[in-house]
């Protein structure tokens, strides 16, 4: 039995990393049967005689997995947004940084075609930067005159961790990848004029080794799913909540009508932004409108 990393899915192939070389394989029926598709970033067993002929055996308990991208065991999201081309958005931002706070990954922010921004939205924009910034979170700027450039820095953050690009078709994460690697030459896609998004250039999930770092460039998508956040659970993945929650006259205090809430003094007074509040409550509203997992098969 050999063991290894699946580093790349393709039409039905799982291409397993193990000791400097890359085995082709396949999933056999026994997979689905637990109800385990295997996912890029699984560490696996397989056998194999050959390099094309491999079969996966048994996939090693995760700690941690994404529906979208579908991929497991990563230390760093880095999510990607366009200032522009298609739309700087507060509310996708946020959609994807509770979803990463629910999976307990870190979360970095990279802010890409900031060239394309006149002087008055570059402003705007590094309004945003600072208030993410001083949620705790890294937000870099493409092309952004840092002392360090912003992909030594990115690349500096992620370190030797495992690290996953995700975010809209069309922001630049293929660029981005290129632009670290170019001899990657990774295929990249216009945007299309008369949707404002990108065409879903990117195909696959694949996991790239970059220096010390393997990083993930992932199909893009429109939205994430909070399909496995539970409503109590949600105050919390908002850290500037977390943060403050204890000041609450209630323990289990969901921010909403309790008499003495912290939180929303916090927002009247303006130090926790107003639509961070309001994502809050509509990320709530749409947990509670969830239908019960269970009813889901019925009719
Ligand atoms: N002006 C400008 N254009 C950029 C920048 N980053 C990416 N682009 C352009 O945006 C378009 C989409 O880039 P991709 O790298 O294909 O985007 P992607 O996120 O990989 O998209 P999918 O693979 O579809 O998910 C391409 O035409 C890029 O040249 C940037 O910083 N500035
Ligand atoms: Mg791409
Ligand atoms: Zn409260």
């Amino acid at each position: 039995m050999q063991q290894g990393q699946i580093r790349k899915a393709l039409s039905g192939f799982y291409y397993v990393y193990s000791d400097g070389k890359t085995y082709q394989t396949r999933g056999r029926g026994n997979f689905r049967v637990k109800d385990t598709t295997p996912l890029v970033g699984d560490f696996v067993e397989f056998e194999s005689d050959n390099m094309t002929e491999g079969i996966l055996k048994s996939i090693a308990p995760r700690k941690n997995e994404l529906v979208r991208p579908p991929i497991a065991n990563i230390d760093v999201g880095v999510i990607v947004m366009s200032a522009t081309e298609p739309d700087f958005s507060t509310y996708l931002l946020d959609r994807f940084l509770v979803y990463l706070e629910g999976q307990g990954m870190d979360a970095i922010i990279y802010v890409t075609k900031i060239d394309l921004l006149n002087k008055e939205q570059e402003k705007e924009l590094i309004l945003h930067q600072g208030e993410y910034q001083s949620l705790g979170y890294t937000v870099l700027l493409s092309d952004y005159k840092t002392e360090k450039k912003s992909l030594d820095l990115l690349l500096e953050v992620i370190g030797g961790k495992t690290a996953v690009f995700m975010g809209q078709s069309g922001v630049g994460k293929s660029t981005l990848l290129n632009q670290i690697m170019p001899e990657l030459a990774l295929q990249t896609g216009e945007i299309s004029s008369s949707l404002g998004r990108g065409k879903h250039t990117t195909r696959h999930v694949e996991l790239i080794v970059v220096g010390e770092a393997l990083i993930a460039d992932t199909p893009g998508f429109s939205s994430v799913e909070l399909e496995e956040i539970e409503e109590q659970d949600l105050p919390d993945l908002f850290t500037e909540f977390l943060a403050n929650r204890d000041d609450c006259r209630f323990s289990g205090c969901m921010h909403l009508n309790e008499p003495n809430c912290r939180i929303k003094e916090l927002v009247s007074s303006g130090k926790i932004k107003e639509y961070r509040y309001e994502h809050y409550l509509q990320f709530l509203e749409e947990i509670q409108n969830r239908k019960p997992k269970y009813q889901k098969n019925k009719k």
